[in-house]
């Protein structure tokens, strides 16, 4: 990409001195922020919430402005407080204690964010799931995961296959429901006899608090496994990346299903103490615009899915609304395309900065800084504190531009800190001192990162990690399907689609109606982002000699690309 460099804004300081930065710095040097730096106390809850709320200059500050078509409202940090310390009496009521799994399957809500902090303050895991979930998806989840506890609404509860589930012992539904069991819990009536004052279950800064399940090329989606420590990082990138400053109005448009909508959804934001804009109901370009506009935002953290939507809706629509409050844009999740960012710098005045980091990561790595002249389609460059390599199948670094194994040295603060019941797995992301990313990508001469693409058959559709395998598991429950391969194909707005190649069982004719079917039946199954928008019936998959379906094989061929070596291909 040979588009010119486009430098620094004036008047924004943040980490100017990039080098020295790096040089001098020390991660127990932001410790120091922390209140239990000096009480030895931690939970990640207490910082980020109940010490705002003692502060006598913050408590009545809004914490949270909640904005969905069908209802806006506003909590300090003093009602958060409150509201999740009744949530978590209501938690240890039902004898929920230190470590136990507590999920949470339900939209965006200001009742979603009481239970996220009340599981915390008793020291429990929370696990967040996308509300889009279907029963195969969930199940897989809390089986593999053991929750004793999930939070969800009663319109989401055909979703929970209850009789599978026999670690499952209560439900919380927010809302109202007819049907009465001795496992349910009514989010609404307890709270209202909860009391408001809770003693915060102190826990170790290795203690767990977070389970992110995400997928991989093989296998069932994997629990990523959190530890309080990892506030270090999210307070730290929260200054130097987001450039939180305690006046600032910003708004990430993550799911806290997904790992940026609770590190920089919920935490880094409000371990700042800045006010927090969380966004329910669907995406329309003018519901996001006008998001910022009504609130005012001055900091916005999205994702290059959305951003494309934005940019083909047209200049006359964002020339509707006042973007005039926006001071700092960042992305992650994708590679971010440099026409986006031309597109930004024209329509709001400001350039957007690539982020690039993972679930397991727990936090950002490689950034554009606001101070840092961006060189568009770059991820920008390490933190202080994290070094990035690109490094060969066994570990040695490579020299600058020659592409790689995008890998990261061990030892940064917000690390996954296993992948839950699976050792090998967590054992199979490292080699010699370095974790290796599965990206592929080359460092420039000047340390710049540039993103090259997967090294698995891992596809990332409109941001969303899907595992092949998943898909394919689903598709072959089906009664008309044999076997199934499933593949990312480039799509300009999505990034990739999830294509499928399906053979048909003995009795099954290929009709559209049936690939529609088969289509929905992944849809309704799994989740609509895992349903493949294309399906194509094939009389063979080529497979492995040792049966492993040939993914890249099936990509070769639908982009018509040279076939390399098939040498391992059954007969
Ligand atoms: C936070 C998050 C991780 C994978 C990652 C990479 C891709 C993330 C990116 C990016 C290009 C960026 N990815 N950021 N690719 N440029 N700035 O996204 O976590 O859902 O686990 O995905 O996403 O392939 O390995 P997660």
């Amino acid at each position: 990409m040979d588009m010119q460099p486009i430098p620094a804004r004036e008047g924004n300081h943040n980490l100017k001195d990039y080098q020295a930065k790096r040089k001098a710095f020390s991660w127990e040097e932001v410790k120091k922020n922390f209140s239990w730096y000096h009480t030895g106390k931690v939970n990640i809850a207490y910082e980020t919430i109940d010490r705002h709320a003692e502060n006598p200059d913050k408590k009545n500050q809004t914490a949270l402005i909640y904005s969905a078509p069908d209802r806006e409202e506003k909590l300090t940090f003093s009602d958060l407080k409150n509201e999740s310390n009744k949530f978590a009496n209501i938690l240890k009521k039902q004898g929920v204690k230190k470590g136990d799994r507590v999920f949470l399957f339900m939209p965006r809500s200001p009742e979603f964010y009481a239970s996220f902090f009340g599981i915390l303050k008793v020291g429990a895991i929370a696990g967040p799931l996308f509300e889009a979930f279907m029963e195969q998806a969930v199940k897989d989840r809390l089986e593999d995961s053991e929750a004793s506890m999930l939070i969800t609404t009663p319109e989401l509860l055909e979703r929970i296959p209850q009789d599978d589930l026999p670690d499952l012992k209560k439900i919380v539904l927010v809302g109202d429901y007819d049907e009465k069991s001795d496992n349910y819990v009514d989010y609404y009536k307890e709270m209202e006899n909860s009391s408001d004052q809770f003693e915060i279950e102190w826990v170790d800064l290795e203690d767990g608090m977070l389970l992110h399940y995400t997928s991989g090329s093989t296998g069932k989606p994997k629990g990523v496994y959190h530890v309080h420590n990892a506030m270090i990082q999210h307070y730290a990138t929260g200054e130097w990346v987001i450039d939180l400053k305690p006046d600032d109005i910003y708004w990430c448009t993550a799911d806290p299903g997904w790992v940026t909508g609770t590190s920089y959804g919920i935490f880094a934001p409000w371990l700042h103490g800045v006010t927090n804009v969380i966004r329910g109901g669907r995406f329309t370009p003018e519901s996001w615009y006008g998001t910022i506009d009504q609130n005012n935002v001055t900091v916005w953290y999205t994702a290059p899915t959305a951003l494309r939507k934005l940019v083909s809706s047209g200049d006359k629509v964002v020339n509707q609304f006042d973007m005039s409050s926006l001071r700092h844009v960042m992305s992650v999740g994708e590679p971010l395309n440099p026409e986006v960012i031309t597109w930004a710098v024209d329509a709001f005045g400001l350039r957007i900065h690539d982020t690039w980091w993972m679930t397991e990561t727990g936090a950002m790595l490689i950034v554009n800084y606001p101070v840092m002249d961006i060189r568009p389609g770059s991820m920008g460059k390490p933190i202080p504190g994290v070094e990035a390599g690109i490094v060969d199948n066994e570990g040695n670094e490579l020299p600058p531009n020659q592409m790689g194994n995008l890998a990261i040295k061990q030892g940064w603060p917000s690390m996954m800190r296993a992948i839950w019941k699976n050792p090998g797995k967590f054992e199979s992301y490292f080699i010699n001192g370095w974790y290796v990313s599965g990206d592929s990508a080359y460092m420039d001469e000047d340390g710049y990162f540039w993103f090259q693409g997967r090294l698995d058959d891992v596809i990332n559709t409109s941001g969303e990690r899907v595992g092949p395998f998943e898909v394919e598991s689903k598709l072959i429950e089906h009664p008309a399907v044999a076997e199934a391969g499933v593949i990312g194909k480039p799509d300009p707005e999505r990034g990739e689609i999830i294509k499928a190649f399906i053979t048909l069982n003995e009795g099954y004719e290929a009709s559209d109606e049936l690939v529609e079917e088969i289509r929905q039946f992944v849809k309704l199954g799994l989740s609509a982002h895992a349903a493949p928008r294309e399906i194509e019936i094939k009389d063979t998959i080529p497979k492995t000699r040792s049966g492993k379906i040939m993914r890249r094989l099936l990509k070769s061929w639908e982009l018509g690309l040279p076939t390399g070596d098939t040498s391992t291909l059954e007969e």
